[in-house]
């Protein structure tokens, strides 16, 4: 793509929009209402595509046809190798669309386009694999109880699993969320968000490709409290797995337990301590640092919102965090060299500004940044805040933008306490070269994960997943297959006692 591109010229995706109605039954379909949404280019607030779009009447076909294809199969009586085959070859065909699905990806979402084609979209495929891989690997245990009886246990799919996805990584989310699902045999009804519901039809397409029967991978398009509130609180759904916000969170949980108390795991909001230590490498902890939190727009349930620097190296880090953020290249995300595109749209864009505006208020040091950038869409300049202290609001909730918070520490022990004094524990950032240091924080931390001297590194086999308001279950790895599978235990006699 051109470098000399301008916000007021957004360059032209070089992708086109193929599939714009629900995904169900294998088939795409309008909704019944007939009614659509716009889906909206965050670089400029234009139009992409007019979606269709799904409520209740739409989420009751869609569990309707996973209910038949999981009843009736033949997707849960395939053998696993099977499924396993199927999942492969779309990790195949995703493979085989990267730069397509990259480019829809960013079109929707407005992540820079080399992120999405060199690390969303190949992670989307390797996720699959790694699924894929586990499909015919599940299996029970025999258990050494007491007595003559010859006990088992049978690892079974759950059923039809409802699945609710966010906007600021679609196709991970979906990854995270299908991938278990249909590896262990469910057949899945997901809503996507209704800000970026293009590249999960795209994707769910390839999975029909690939050999996917109907109704196993249904797509739904629409708004939270309708279709999305539909899906939670439907009767024939049985497992509930949620990623967004806290309080999102909260009405999931409750309208999966007034309904038929379906299993529910939920992956939800965050304000993450980033600990510099006094012994740490200044530049490279700046250079982490940066990224924990201006990784993706600073749109992350993990971002290190909260950097801790001991005040040995404060002054330093704070004058090399502002550079870093002042040098930061912001614009089209279509732009070769861009590290940072648009926010996702209007309401976070005001969110964050808002944001930006009480820290400001209650008397943070605005260090760059601080405002809009250009004079359309939703880009905000990088935004470095020092002076920060734990009780202001920008310390406690989640901004969810490119505005990083530094907040002075003297030693270990403070500093743990102020970093668990958070009512969320998603993740931590540990920066030190002294082991014990770094083992002391790990223990003491009460959050999903812990970075230590590196951040954001997403394997498919690491688990994911909060302490506390952060929400509850692991996603990717072993621990998110328990989230898919009911466990049977099978007792019988043995006839003769003595064996
Ligand atoms: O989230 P919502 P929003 C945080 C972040 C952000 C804030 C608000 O702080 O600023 O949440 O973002 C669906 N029943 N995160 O409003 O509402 C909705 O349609 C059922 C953190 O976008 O949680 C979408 O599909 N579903 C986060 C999904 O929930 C409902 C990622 C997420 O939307 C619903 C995104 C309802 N009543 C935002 N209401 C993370 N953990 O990564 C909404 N939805």
């Amino acid at each position: 793509f051109s470098t000399a591109a301008t916000l007021e010229q957004p360059i032209t995706p070089p992708v086109q929009v193929k599939h714009t109605q629900l995904l169900i039954n294998g088939e795409f379909v309008d909704a019944v209402s007939g009614r659509t949404f716009p889906t909206l280019d965050p670089r400029t607030g234009e139009v992409i595509a007019h979606v269709a779009e799904g409520d209740a009447e739409d989420i009751n076909r869609a569990v309707a046809a996973a209910r038949k294809a999981f009843d009736e199969g033949p997707w849960p009586k395939m053998t696993a190798y099977e499924r396993s085959r199927i999942i492969l070859r779309a990790a195949d065909l995703i493979e085989k669309h990267n730069d397509e699905i990259a480019a829809l990806e960013t079109w929707d979402n407005g992540k820079p386009y080399e992120q999405s084609v060199k690390g969303e979209i190949p992670m989307l495929a390797r996720f699959m694999r790694y699924y894929g891989g586990w499909a015919d690997k599940i299996h029970g245990l025999t258990v050494p109880a007491d007595g003559p009886y010859h006990v088992q246990t049978l690892h079974e799919p759950i059923g039809v699993a409802g699945q609710i996805i966010p906007w600021n990584f679609p196709l991970l989310m979906y990854a995270w969320k299908v991938g278990p699902a249909l590896a262990c045999g469910n057949a899945v009804v997901m809503k996507t968000a209704e800000q970026t519901p293009l590249s999960a039809l795209y994707v769910s397409e390839l999975f029909h490709e690939a050999g996917l029967p109907p109704g196993v991978l249904n797509m739904v398009s629409g708004f939270g409290p309708t279709a999305g509130a539909a899906l939670a609180s439907h009767m024939d759904v049985e497992k509930i797995a949620f990623t967004g916000s806290t309080g999102t969170g909260k009405i999931i949980s409750e309208l999966a337990s007034k309904s038929n108390l379906k299993k529910v795991t939920l992956e939800l909001g965050g304000k993450s301590p980033f600990i510099v230590c006094e012994d740490a490498d200044v530049d490279q902890a700046v250079e982490i640092a940066h990224f924990a939190l201006f990784f993706n727009q600073g749109q992350c349930c993990c971002a290190g919102s909260r950097t801790f620097v001991h005040e040995s190296i404060h002054d330093e880090f704070v004058e090399k965090a502002r550079a870093r953020a002042l040098k930061r290249v912001v614009g089209d995300p279509f732009k070769a060299g861009v590290e940072q595109g648009p926010q996702i749209d209007q309401d976070q864009f005001e969110k964050i500004l808002g944001y930006i505006k009480s820290g400001i208020d209650s008397g943070a040091t605005l260090e760059a940044g601080g405002e809009r950038f250009g004079d359309r869409g939703y880009f905000i300049k990088p935004t470095v805040f020092s002076n920060v202290q734990d009780d202001m609001k920008i310390a406690r909730e989640e901004i969810f933008g490119p505005v990083q918070t530094i907040l002075k520490f003297k030693n270990l022990d403070e500093v743990i306490k102020r970093a668990n004094d958070s009512p969320y524990g998603l993740g931590a950032g540990v920066f030190t070269k002294n082991l014990g240091t770094a083992n002391t924080l790990m223990r003491a931390l009460r959050v999903g994960t812990i970075w230590i001297n590196c951040y954001d590194v997403f394997d498919a086999a690491i688990p994911f997943g909060g302490y506390k308001m952060s929400g509850n279950g692991r996603e990717k790895g072993i621990y998110s297959l328990q989230n898919y599978l009911q466990v049977k235990a099978v007792v019988s006699p043995v006839e003769n006692a003595a064996w």
